[in-house]
């Protein structure tokens, strides 16, 4: 196997044994064959549009070929399932893999009822081999099946970034929203992955992933918020009650929500835990009384916290760890949606986009005990777009009299290792005169520090998962304005930002495409960026790795 997808690859180069997040090499490979199966499927969706695309739209563009729109929840559906601490059942992944051929096949012979051939298609679009064989074939297919060192990062930073993307896209399309836009990116994207282009082509391309990045993080804000309304200032408690509790993890609002009306009045407390904190904050979830707080930190610390839990916990979507051998909530562990553990119930999507059926969820918590209560301080969030631009007046005011000098943007991942102490360390270095805005489980490394406020805007500014980083990015669209600014370089935003897996990168990649340089990446930079590629980032954007809190903190401070 060969895994550099996140940020705790192994040795800052590469995982090749078993992943550092417990990956087994089996799962590794299969993943890596699912990506080349969806790959050729891309590729011959993309070959059939070309060869018989659909009629003039009224634009004067023609629309995409029919049978291209029904692939597009399947390719969200598989790179979703290859997305760090998402599914772990192997089954699962076969059976993609099967849906990816069978599918890719049925275009294939569309293309040649089109009066096309197949002959020169690239392996990706034309491998077949028995099951038994999979393995054999997913071990050449991966990675390093690109010999050159600079196509490989320029191909695997694309495919990361959109991998991303699909996520997003999924999340919305959960809510029934969805962009066809973004899901002809994705196709487009998979299907360049199969030839051959120049470095600048790939550049091109993986640019363009931070333009459809924001598109589709802009998608699920608005379906996140037409759905459940606008998240506002909000403090959570993080104190247990004495009732048997249900633990909800992971994005998915929907899964939380459809679970809450089915625990309405049944005696069990519902709590969030890691991502799933800002639910929160919105108006039409908040307003369940039995949403009684938050349980926990941020997603590596779940082998402590769901065991102290003591009732049932739901998995919406990563991070899933696998359990330590100690662990005993294996038992009251649910997934559902792409989320995938053996020996954990599986709650099934529901037809239509129905509510699912918790009650085996409900069931297995009204045998369990209350939680075992967690030492800290109550959580402040909802600072998402629309509550910050309610302040815009107070925030500006802040600006223009010197109050707020930086702020300093803090979104992304939490992690493992004890590097991320540095993000605990600056926020609380940070001068009296910054406001830190933070979207993402980076948060639960200095989310419950008493930071202050200043003018009354708290000195953190929590706009919610990292799915909502889009906040961040209309917030400083709204600060350019509101200031006069020209380039949104010239406001006094820093960004130190905090990686771990796949949708980082596409928050990432959304910032470049938005012009912002300077960035400051940790605590380490993405194995797959070669030297060349890394130098290309550093030269164009100033991308730059973390340093030391004392120096980052006066750089950022003086704008450097
Ligand atoms: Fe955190 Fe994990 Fe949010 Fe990432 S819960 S690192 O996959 O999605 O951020
Ligand atoms: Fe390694 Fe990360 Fe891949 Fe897991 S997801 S195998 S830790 S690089």
């Amino acid at each position: 196997m060969f895994c550099f997808q996140c940020e705790e690859t192994a040795s800052a180069t590469g995982c090749t044994v078993k992943g550092t997040c417990g990956k087994p090499e089996t799962t590794a490979v299969l993943q890596d064959l699912l990506i080349f199966a969806v790959r050729g499927l891309a590729w011959t969706a993309e070959t059939l549009n070309d060869l018989a695309p659909g009629p003039e739209a009224a634009t004067g563009r023609a629309a995409p070929h029919a049978r291209l729109a029904e692939q597009a929840p399947f390719l969200r559906e598989a790179l979703f399932a290859t997305i760090t601490n998402v599914n772990w059942e192997d089954d699962r992944f076969r059976a993609l893999i099967t849906e990816a051929l069978d599918r890719r096949d049925a275009l294939a012979e569309a293309v040649r009822a089109a009066g096309g051939s197949m002959d020169a298609a690239p392996e990706a679009a034309v491998w077949r081999a028995p099951e038994a064989t999979w393995l054999d074939t997913g071990a050449h297919v991966g990675v390093l099946a690109t010999q050159d060192e600079d196509q490989r990062s320029l191909r695997e930073l694309l495919l990361i970034g959109v991998k991303g993307i699909a996520a997003y896209a999924q999340h919305a399309a959960v809510l029934g929203r969805t962009d066809p836009q973004v899901d002809a990116f994705i196709r487009e994207a998979l299907a360049s992955t199969c030839i051959a282009l120049s470095r600048e082509a790939m550049i091109e391309l993986v640019l363009r992933a931070g333009s459809v990045a924001v598109s589709a993080m802009a998608v699920l804000d608005a379906a996140n918020t037409d759905t459940y309304g606008h998240p506002t200032m909000t403090r959570v408690s993080t104190g247990a009650g004495d009732r048997p509790g249900i633990l909800v993890s992971g994005h998915d609002l929907k899964d939380l929500a459809d679970l809450l009306e089915q625990t309405a009045g049944t005696g069990i407390d519902v709590y969030t835990h890691g991502e799933m904190l800002p639910a929160h904050a919105y108006p039409s979830l908040a307003r369940h009384r039995h949403l009684v707080g938050n349980y926990g930190g941020a997603w590596w610390q779940q082998t402590t916290e769901f065991e102290s839990f003591h009732g049932a916990v739901l998995m919406t979507t990563n991070c899933l760890v696998p359990p330590r051998r100690a662990n005993t909530y294996l038992s009251r562990l649910f997934t559902t949606g792409s989320v995938g553990y053996p020996g954990a119930v599986h709650i099934p999507d529901a037809p239509d986009g129905a509510a699912k059926d918790f009650s085996a969820v409900i069931e297995r918590a009204r045998q369990c005990p209350p939680p075992q209560a967690l030492e800290g301080p109550d959580l402040s969030i909802g600072f998402a777009h629309n509550q910050v631009l309610s302040l815009a007046d107070q925030v500006v005011e802040a600006v223009s009299s010197g109050a707020v000098r930086r702020f300093v943007v803090m979104a992304g991942c939490d992690g493992r290792h004890k590097a991320r102490q540095y993000y605990t360390d600056l926020a609380a270095a940070l001068p009296d005169d910054a406001i830190i805005l933070t979207a993402g489980c980076a948060k639960y490394r200095y989310n419950s520090l008493d930071l202050g406020t200043i003018g009354g805007v708290p000195r953190l500014l929590d706009a919610g998962q990292c799915n909502d980083s889009y906040s961040l990015v209309k917030i400083a669209l709204a600060l350019k304005e509101a200031l006069g600014v020209e380039d949104i370089n010239d406001l006094p935003i820093a960004y130190d930002i905090a990686w771990y897996e796949q949708k980082a990168v596409a928050v990432l990649l959304a910032l470049l495409s938005l012009g912002v340089k300077g960035i400051r990446l940790g605590p380490t930079l993405p194995a797959f960026l070669s030297p060349a590629v890394a130098e290309t980032l550093v030269s164009t954007f100033d991308l730059k790795p973390m340093g030391t809190v004392s120096g980052d903190c006066a750089a950022i401070m003086a704008d450097a």
